[in-house]
């Protein structure tokens, strides 16, 4: 009963392009079909994609805290693929990197939504930077009762493209960085006026769950004469909320804020990014008379900081930086190699830059396949396979040093370093505590600077540790956490 619901559902979210949903939708029996299509970003504008169901974002998955989830589906791409459910605590043998999914082939996904949050799926499978540059990205909501008390819940998701005026892919970057940026921007899948806007009555409490699935670009958003109050970082419920007039998203990150509609009956009010001529640009539209005002369902949480973790030693220091190499075929058998050790699949391809190309038609992709010099990503001096793994034990508490030490070289950047099977207490910056509690799975370490976390892992396995600009990622700024013992 409750899978037809969810479905009737799914038909009327797949039209809108903003997702708001209300209680009525859950389910946890979910269908997903990853395919190519096509998907109008704005009328004109179309692109080719793939997808979770046929929509960019693909089907947003809502549950319930607690919740048992099964996912079945089939991967009708022309490449193989795998889902990783970024921020949910799972099962290692049900993320998605030690998961195949071959072209063709169904599969089975099945464990327990067990903590509140927003958090998203996308493609793991190497190069991640093509398959989630593709489209293939979806939210996955676990939502809590007080969810529902606010006047709207909505899912905001954030992404770029570089594309040319008939929508085919261009190749390399919109900005002069070696990075893949686009030149449009969008929201749910659609961009500038193709944006629908968000309706608020004077006096609601509307909650907005901003996802940035971009594989490169940072967003920072404000909206005029509403201030945001944060309650969640990357789904983790904070101690102590704050409130603030901008919010800045990396590659991979999550926020959850409030916002009081405070506006008058009429009024259209923008929420924008720092790019707005990239096309995000959210109307806010006022309508109706006013209602008493909403007043927060967030509860904080108690605190649960480690104890004593802000003098503990770190376990484990990790150097991010970067070296010139010339990627040559050798590095493509030692990734086959280490994807051997590591259960998964070979590399369907021995490149990894993301560049593609709609051909004239539209119906498929080819890659381009180069050799050029190109940049490596390093952790302590190594790229992925030969990072050195993190060897810890379930239940350890494991405090991690991220030095981003890139400043001297070509081109520094800040690192959105993501830890897949847990979430970690953000322990200081620069040696300083934060201004509040933090838990997250993505954090940005900026250029020059550090960043200590602390984490237990419940489950045993092995779990990746990445850079969630998807080009450092590929590119080698990975490694892996390997946790033993039972749960
Ligand atoms: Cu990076």
């Amino acid at each position: 009963m409750y899978g037809q619901k969810w479905r009737s559902c799914l038909a009327a979210t797949a039209a809108a392009v903003l997702f708001t949903f209300s209680a009525t939708a859950q389910a946890a029996d979910i269908k997903l079909d990853i395919k190519e299509s096509v998907w109008e970003l704005k009328p004109g504008l179309s692109t080719t994609v793939w997808t979770y169901n046929g929509t960019v974002p693909g089907t947003p998955i809502v549950v319930h805290e607690g919740e048992n989830v099964t996912i079945e589906g089939v991967n009708h791409l022309p490449v193989t693929t795998n889902i990783h459910w970024h921020g949910l605590v799972v099962p290692n043998d049900q993320d998605g990197p030690g998961r195949i999914i071959e072209l063709g082939a169904s599969f089975h996904y099945e464990f327990t939504a067990k903590e509140a949050g927003t958090y998203w799926y996308h493609s793991h499978y190497r190069p991640v930077l093509t398959q989630v540059d593709m489209g293939l990205y979806a939210p996955f909501i676990v939502k809590t009762d007080a969810d529902d008390k606010y006047s709207g819940d909505h899912i905001l998701v954030l992404d770029d493209w570089y594309l040319d005026e008939h929508g085919n892919r261009l190749m390399g970057t919109a900005r002069g960085d070696m990075e893949r940026y686009g030149n449009i921007e969008t929201v749910n899948g659609k961009t500038g006026d193709a944006i629908e806007p968000l309706v608020f009555r004077p006096g609601e409490l509307h909650k907005l769950r901003f996802i940035n699935a971009s594989t490169a670009a940072y967003h920072t958003l404000q909206l005029a004469g509403h201030p945001f109050r944060v309650t969640h970082t990357d789904g983790h419920p904070l101690v102590e909320p704050y409130t603030t007039d901008k919010i800045t998203l990396a590659p991979g990150e999550r926020l959850d804020v409030e916002v009081a509609a405070n506006g008058k009956d009429g009024q259209i009010y923008h929420l924008t990014s720092d790019r707005p001529e990239l096309g995000i640009n959210i109307p806010i539209e006022y309508k109706g008379e006013a209602v008493s005002p909403v007043a927060s369902p967030f509860v904080p949480p108690v605190s649960k900081s480690f104890p004593g973790i802000a003098e503990k030693t770190p376990d484990y220091v990790l150097e991010l930086g970067s070296t010139m190499m010339n990627r040559t075929a050798v590095q493509g058998e030692k990734m086959n190699a280490m994807h051997d050790m590591a259960g998964m699949n070979h590399m369907s391809m021995n490149h990894d830059d993301g560049m593609m190309t709609n051909d004239m038609n539209g119906s498929t992709n080819q890659m381009k396949m180069t050799s050029m010099p190109a940049m490596q990503w390093t952790i302590n001096g190594k790229a992925f396979p030969d990072t050195e793994p993190l060897k810890v034990k379930v239940g350890q508490v494991v405090k991690v040093r991220f030095w981003n030490k890139d400043t001297q070289g070509m081109h520094p950047m800040d690192h959105p370093m993501h830890l897949h099977g847990t979430y970690f207490q953000v322990v200081s910056l620069n040696g300083k505590a934060p201004e509040r509690e933090t838990w997250k799975d993505t954090i940005n370490v900026p250029a020059g600077q550090y960043v200590d976390i602390a984490f237990k892992m419940e489950e045993p396995g092995m779990w990746m540790l990445h850079c969630h600009i998807l080009d450092h990622e590929d590119g080698g700024m990975m490694t892996m956490v390997e946790a033993e013992g039972a749960k």
